[in-house]
């Protein structure tokens, strides 16, 4: 193709994304646009799938039937997110081979968040609560992105989410009714999980480096920072209102900006994490790459089965 004729096609499809047009996987678009939205559903599929080991620790300890019940629930929802992130990455192009060989390797990257430890039961409460709700801020703007099968999946892991931040905040909300242990046991959980729920929302717009280019093709609809603002504005009243302290000496309610003011973020231990130096990078790659290998068998036999009833319908059709 003449650079005259991609000039061309450029022009038509920064056109569409002014028209707030979808862009299907068919449809020309830029290699950049391409590449940047493998990179981004990726990585979220990835911190789907990596997203359940954190919990999947506790659904043998959950305190109850109705507790263990609701968790397995929610785990597999994370997998059904993984699985839908994958079929819509796919549809750009790029293998599910190749995007599982890319988080085993350790090439790809997935969310922070997930190389914390969760040492108590209360941590269930505060991922739902937290991470969770810091996913719901960050997805339901991705409902509205400029890439039609990203979009419409987004549509349906939304509602999930809203209930795993339901079943988060209950069980919270039970802890801190309770015993002064079980309440104190919900306030270490906060004081672990505030700072790196912030931070999973990605650096300052200043240092975000893929943040421009994202808003500007409609790929992000809302930057870092404010995505961060929104989470602290929304999630300070809910710790009021369960009676536990957000660990933040600096937070206070701005009656300018309308906004909370809060303390300057750990960047350093971010940028540990991401590169793979958090408390559990390698105890969770170590336990993806495991389930991977453990799963092959099942992986031969349904490919056994499936050629299997290809043959035999083969031959019924003959
Ligand atoms: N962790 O230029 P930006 C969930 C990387 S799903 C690790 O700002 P961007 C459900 C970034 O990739 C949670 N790396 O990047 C659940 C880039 O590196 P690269 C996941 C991070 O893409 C709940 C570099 O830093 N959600 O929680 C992180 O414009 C409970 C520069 O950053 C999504 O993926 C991080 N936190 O903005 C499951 C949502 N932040 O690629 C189980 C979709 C940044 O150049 C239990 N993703 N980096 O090598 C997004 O909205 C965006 O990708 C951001 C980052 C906002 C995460």
């Amino acid at each position: 193709m003449s650079d005259k004729e991609i000039k061309s096609l450029e022009a038509i499809f920064e056109a569409r994304i002014a028209r707030d047009e979808k862009i299907e996987p068919k449809d020309w678009m830029p290699e950049k646009y391409r590449k940047t939205h493998i990179r981004q559903i990726s990585q979220h599929a990835h911190s789907e799938i990596v997203g359940m080991l954190p919990e999947g620790n506790w659904i043998s300890r959950a305190p109850s039937l109705r507790r263990k019940a609701a968790l397995l629930a929610k785990v597999q929802d994370e997998a059904g997110h993984g699985l839908y992130l994958y079929a819509a990455c796919e549809t750009l192009g790029v293998s599910r081979d190749e995007l599982y060989d890319q988080l085993h390797s350790g090439k790809a990257k997935y969310s922070s968040i997930f190389n914390y430890p969760t040492v108590t039961w209360a941590d269930m409460g505060a991922i739902g609560w937290l991470v969770d709700g810091a996913a719901i801020i960050n997805q339901v703007p991705l409902c509205n992105t400029s890439f039609g099968p990203y979009a419409r999946a987004m549509v349906r892991v939304c509602k999930e989410e809203s209930f795993h931040q339901r079943q988060g905040f209950e069980i919270m909300l039970k802890l801190c009714n309770g015993t002064p242990e079980q309440k104190e046991m919900a306030q270490d959980a906060l004081n672990r999980w505030w700072w790196p729920s912030l931070m999973m929302l990605g650096p300052t717009d200043a240092e975000s480096i893929h943040t421009e280019q994202s808003m500007k093709w409609k790929l992000k609809r809302k930057t870092n920072d404010e995505l961060r603002q929104q989470f602290i504005d929304q999630t300070v009243p809910q710790a009021d209102l369960l009676g536990i302290t957000v660990p933040d000496p600096d937070l206070k309610w701005n009656e300018e900006t309308g906004h909370y003011d809060f303390g300057e973020i750990n960047w350093d231990e971010f940028w540990q994490v991401v590169k793979g130096h958090g408390p559990c990078n390698k105890k969770r790659m170590k336990d993806r790459v495991n389930a991977w290998e453990n799963g092959a068998w099942v992986r031969d036999a349904a490919m056994a089965y499936a050629e299997k009833n290809e043959k035999r319908k083969l031959k019924e059709a003959i």
